[in-house]
């Protein structure tokens, strides 16, 4: 039997084949409701760990039922991740829903600087300042209606472009991230926004729904929002302390 104190167990366990994207880091958001069983120590204990391998977490507290505490890591090695997630099952938390994704530069984006991709693959989160928190999956259209993947490039391209303006005249109120999930989870991306009022992320996915990309070839799925804060915070917010 080996523990996850054993430090020959767990560096053998990092290095299992399949676990780690070629470039950029996977993602997963972790959905939560608290049971009488959450343990205050053992959560943060499962957080500082993840962190010591050099990963990040942010927590957030949410609002209305579909649960109380979103944790979103991210980190190189997958199997890092899987662990978090079972040490935070097993600290007594109920995982109600997830999403699983991976970091990506946008084929849209192949001319960006550098600095931009870079930006994109390895986000430094969270963004100070920008509480306001909220989460959807969404994936483009494949229908009558419309099929965007029967769109040559050149058009898809110039309609991400126009998104992509829309988008500028959020600079500085609002980061989003928009992780890759086809062929990993139900939709094929994950979209995380980080705002600096709850209203900034209405007005943000208002407006991209008369962008073209949007109004005529995006998909949601369920819609989720909560409010940044520590581990600390955002535990005592859902009353695990
Ligand atoms: O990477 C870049 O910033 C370059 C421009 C850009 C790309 C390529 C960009 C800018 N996005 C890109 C790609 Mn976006 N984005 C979304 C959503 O709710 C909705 O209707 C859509 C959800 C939001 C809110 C948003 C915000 N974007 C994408 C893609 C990948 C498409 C692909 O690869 O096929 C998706 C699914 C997507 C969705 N986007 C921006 C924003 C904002 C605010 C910007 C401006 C960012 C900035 O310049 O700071």
């Amino acid at each position: 039997m080996t523990t996850t104190e054993d430090p020959q167990a767990s560096t053998a366990d990092e290095e299992i084949d399949g676990a780690e994207p070629r470039e950029g880091l996977g993602v997963v958001h972790l959905f939560f409701r608290t049971t009488v069983l959450a343990d205050r120590e053992s959560i943060l204990t499962a957080f500082e760990h993840l962190e010591a391998g050099g990963d990040q977490v942010i927590t957030v507290s949410m609002l209305g039922h579909k649960a109380d505490i979103a944790v979103m890591a991210l980190g190189n090695n997958l199997w890092r991740l899987r662990r978090l997630q079972t040490e935070l099952t097993g600290a007594g938390l109920e995982l109600v829903d997830s999403y699983v994704s991976i970091t990506e530069v946008s084929e849209y984006a192949a001319g960006v600087p550098d600095r931009m991709k870079q930006d994109r693959l390895y986000p430094r989160l969270p963004p100070a300042g920008k509480n306001a928190w909220c989460f959807y999956p969404m994936s483009k259209r494949r229908s009558q209606v419309g099929n965007w993947y029967a769109l040559p490039f050149e058009d898809r391209r110039e309609l991400m472009m126009d998104h992509g303006k829309s988008g500028r005249n959020f600079a500085g109120r609002l980061v989003q991230l928009i992780t890759a999930s086809t062929g990993l989870d139900d939709y094929e991306w994950g979209v995380t926004l980080f705002a600096e009022r709850p209203d900034d992320l209405k007005e943000v996915v208002y407006t991209m729904r008369f962008d073209e990309a949007s109004a005529r070839y995006a998909e949601f799925g369920a819609f989720y929002t909560g409010v940044v804060a520590t581990p600390p915070d955002v535990l005592t917010s859902v009353g695990v302390d």
